[in-house]
């Protein structure tokens, strides 16, 4: 397939949402490299507008002016090439949230400049787009089970572009383009339900090959389609991997009640599951719908935690920063609304991502075995085997799980990578010994315990 779905051992996605590029870097290298991630999604790089008026709202990142990667919020186009190559020596992929189906809408600031000295107006980006670039429904989708309006209308105000001509493909594509050059592996398609199908197939057939440590193939993409009545994952799935929303609902309400002991078949009966990107919570969702998320503290982690041990889908973990009032709040961030690097031991950055990094071992470990050996023991308990090579036991109960699991697993000592990290040999978690194939172990409340044969032999306690 031209859009294959990143290798199977390494797939893993981590959303540094608002993470300035420098501390990207830094993350891929301590973290994300070590414990196996295979990719980062990053914020959107290109110039932007500045809402300072409305105290720099994260969400000004989604309204692009131009294609300049000297966007100040998160640093320059230097230190965004410097961190794509630095987190590829760390075997990690950088894909990036591109906004292809819009410009700037009508917000408390309509002109600019942008965040890098761009001078525009909402319909005319100078040496980019002209009037004659746009739709021409200017004006706010209305009937959502129109998909004409859907997909040609304007979204929250925002300008939309004439994805059918060539002039918007080859400059949208040549954007692109400038990010695979950097060595940018994949995309996140941002709004991508409300550009025509056929418009996205030309633009990305567009795009050139990506670094050839990646396997020089096609850049991943993966489409954000909210599916609904009107437009399903399905009319997408030929340009990509889709967002598989109802998972995002399915595995948060079984975590939020505490039900989990049918979850061994979770994501049956949704797309595909090499063509679906999974999450617990994305940045929008932990806003305006929020059903768990990191408020919820270790029920919230154990979903992210099981999403990593079942098989279904391509996993993207969600690394979030706190607000209070209004959602519109920007990262921390100084006065001229420059994004502050990531502390993750002080301010508002929570960097989840941390509290489940073993398991991105786990699941790299047991890619290509199926589930099997399923046990459960009330409605908030549940635990598999992936063939022999690992075993995980999930409780979201208020108290310990405690018994003897039967296992395919060679006998040793395991590393429990639901509770610490196995990196370079040493283990910084609890150990497990299992012996003729069993282990007997307390599951914590709202925990879990996870054994992998990577992380097999030299554990110290
Ligand atoms: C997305 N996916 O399809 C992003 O995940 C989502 O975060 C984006 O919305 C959206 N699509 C457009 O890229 C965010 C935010 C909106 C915000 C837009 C544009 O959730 O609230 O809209 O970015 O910045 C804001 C105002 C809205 C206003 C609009 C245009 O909230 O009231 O509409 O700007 O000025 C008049
Ligand atoms: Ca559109």
């Amino acid at each position: 397939p031209a859009h294959a779905a990143p290798s199977g051992d390494r797939d893993v996605i981590v959303h540094l949402f608002q993470w300035r590029w420098e501390s990207v870097a830094e993350e891929c290298e301590s973290t994300l490299g070590p414990n196996g991630f295979g990719a980062v999604q990053v914020s959107p790089p290109q110039e932007h507008v500045v809402l300072s008026g409305q105290g720099y709202p994260w969400w000004q990142d989604y309204q692009p002016v131009s294609y300049r990667l000297d966007q100040t919020r998160r640093g320059t186009r230097a230190d965004f090439v410097d961190m794509v190559d630095r987190c590829r020596d760390a075997g990690v992929k950088i894909y990036v949230d591109a906004i292809i189906n819009h410009m700037s809408g009508t917000g408390s600031i309509g002109a600019g400049p942008g965040s890098a000295g761009s001078s525009y107006s909402k319909y005319d980006y100078p040496g980019i787009y002209q009037s004659q670039h746009f739709g021409d429904c200017r004006r706010d989708i209305a009937n959502w089970n129109d998909k004409w309006e859907v997909q040609n209308c304007e979204l929250v105000g925002l300008s939309d572009l004439d994805t059918s001509s060539d002039h918007v493909r080859d400059r949208v594509a040549a954007y692109l383009n400038d990010l695979v050059g950097i060595g940018v592996a994949g995309f996140r398609l941002d709004a991508a339900k409300h550009v025509p199908e056929a418009d996205v197939q030309a633009i990305v057939s567009r795009l050139d090959d990506v670094h050839a440590d990646w396997g020089g193939g096609k850049p991943y993409v993966f489409q954000e389609v909210i599916a609904d009545g009107t437009i399903g994952t399905g009319s997408y799935t030929p340009m990509g991997d889709v967002t598989e929303f109802q998972y995002h609902r399915d595995i948060s309400h079984a975590f939020d009640d505490g039900n989990i002991a049918h979850l061994s078949g979770l994501g049956g009966g949704l797309t595909p599951g090499d063509k679906a990107v999974v999450f617990v919570a994305n940045h929008d969702t932990q806003r305006s719908d929020p059903i768990l998320t990191h408020t919820d503290g270790a029920r919230y982690d154990l979903a992210q935690s099981f999403m990593l041990a079942h098989p279904y889908g391509t996993p993207k973990v969600m690394s979030s920063y706190t607000w209070s009032g209004s959602t519109d709040t920007g990262p921390p961030m100084s006065a001229d609304g420059t994004t502050d690097p990531t502390d993750c031991s002080a301010s508002r950055w929570v960097c989840e991502h941390r509290a489940v990094a073993g398991m991105v071992s786990f699941r790299n470990a047991v890619d290509g075995h199926g589930i099997g050996g399923t046990v459960t023991d009330g409605d908030g308990r549940l635990a598999f085997a992936r063939g022999s090579a690992g075993y995980a036991a999930f409780n979201a109960t208020g108290s310990a799980w405690t018994r003897t699991f039967s296992t395919d697993l060679p006998d040793g000592t395991y590393c429990d990578v639901a509770n610490g990290t196995f990196v370079d040999g040493v283990c910084d978690a609890p150990s497990y010994e299992v012996s003729d194939g069993r282990f007997t172990a307390s599951v914590p409340a709202n925990g879990a315990v996870a054994l992998h044969v990577g992380a097999l032999g030299e554990c110290e306690d």
